[in-house]
């Protein structure tokens, strides 16, 4: 098998079209904790398949991030990839394996990546817990990034501004935000939650800024909506955990779905 994260997903996506009988596919969305109960608004599944059948796809590791590809027919006909659940750099297994699910989507024909997330609020002054923010720009702060060698990728506009006007037109008191990633799994500290709203960062989490610079360097464009599920550590006082990220993601699921399912139609 070869080792160019590249060929692999080729190889995955040639696999998946064929398991799942289309030849290409228009949008990929990435569900995030939290999000995965309303990827079922999206469109009629035509198939869904564990994403270890499939080359190059590490196995899930967190609870409530299922691991499975969904393959669905949107209300005006174009077909999409829903990744139910995503892999974390935190999981130790390196850059290429969170970058896979968005070169393969790319390699399988999509133009346009949406990757959604769950984050802590860094301004609880004006977002509220539930709240959909989205992603205008990032700072990451992972220590990674899944390209090497000298290839110069232009990262003025990661989080395509014309997709951000177009879920406007959708929602108009939609806000954007800047998005701060540290590699995880720990949360913040509650000096890091200082720092990142002095960098200027608006939520904070463990995902997105990888797979968004991949779908670049791909050509894709990228929508980016974080879910605020709790303010950053310390700014409010309670602690944080993980089974909250979930519970604010089943609680918001009907409207996240119904945004997301008008988005798809509108691309
Ligand atoms: Cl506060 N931090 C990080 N890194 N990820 C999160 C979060 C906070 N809340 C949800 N996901």
């Amino acid at each position: 098998m070869s080792n160019d994260p590249y060929a692999l997903a080729a190889g995955a996506a040639t696999a998946l079209k064929s398991a799942v009988g289309v030849e290409s596919f228009d949008v990929a969305l990435v569900m995030g904790s939290g999000w995965v109960p309303a990827a079922d608004a999206i469109g009629e599944t035509i198939a869904e398949i564990p994403v270890t059948e499939l080359p190059g796809f590490a196995p899930p590791a967190v609870a409530g991030h299922a691991g499975r590809v969904r393959a669905v027919r949107t209300g005006s006909g174009k077909t999409a990839l829903i990744f139910l659940g995503r892999t974390h750099l935190y999981e130790g297994r390196g850059v290429d394996p969170v970058v896979h699910g968005v070169r393969t989507a790319i390699k399988a024909g999509v133009g346009t990546v949406v990757l959604t997330n769950a984050a802590g609020g860094l301004r609880p002054e004006t977002q509220e817990v539930g709240e959909a923010v989205l992603i205008s720009d990032h700072i990451n702060l992972t220590g990674a990034n899944p390209i090497t060698g000298a290839t110069f990728v232009d990262l003025t506009e990661v989080y395509s501004r014309r997709l951000r006007d177009l879920v406007r037109e959708i929602e108009p008191s939609m806000a954007e935000g800047v998005y701060v990633a540290f590699r995880g799994p720990t949360y913040e500290t509650p000096a890091e939650v200082r720092m990142c709203r002095i960098l200027g960062g608006d939520m904070v989490g463990m995902s997105t800024v990888l797979e968004a610079v991949a779908a670049r360097e791909g050509g894709a464009d990228v929508l980016g909506i974080s879910l605020v599920t709790n303010p950053g550590a310390g700014l409010v006082g309670e602690p944080l955990n993980h089974e909250e990220v979930l519970e604010v993601g089943r609680a918001t699921a009907a409207r996240m779905g119904g945004l997301l399912s008008k988005v798809v139609d509108k691309l």
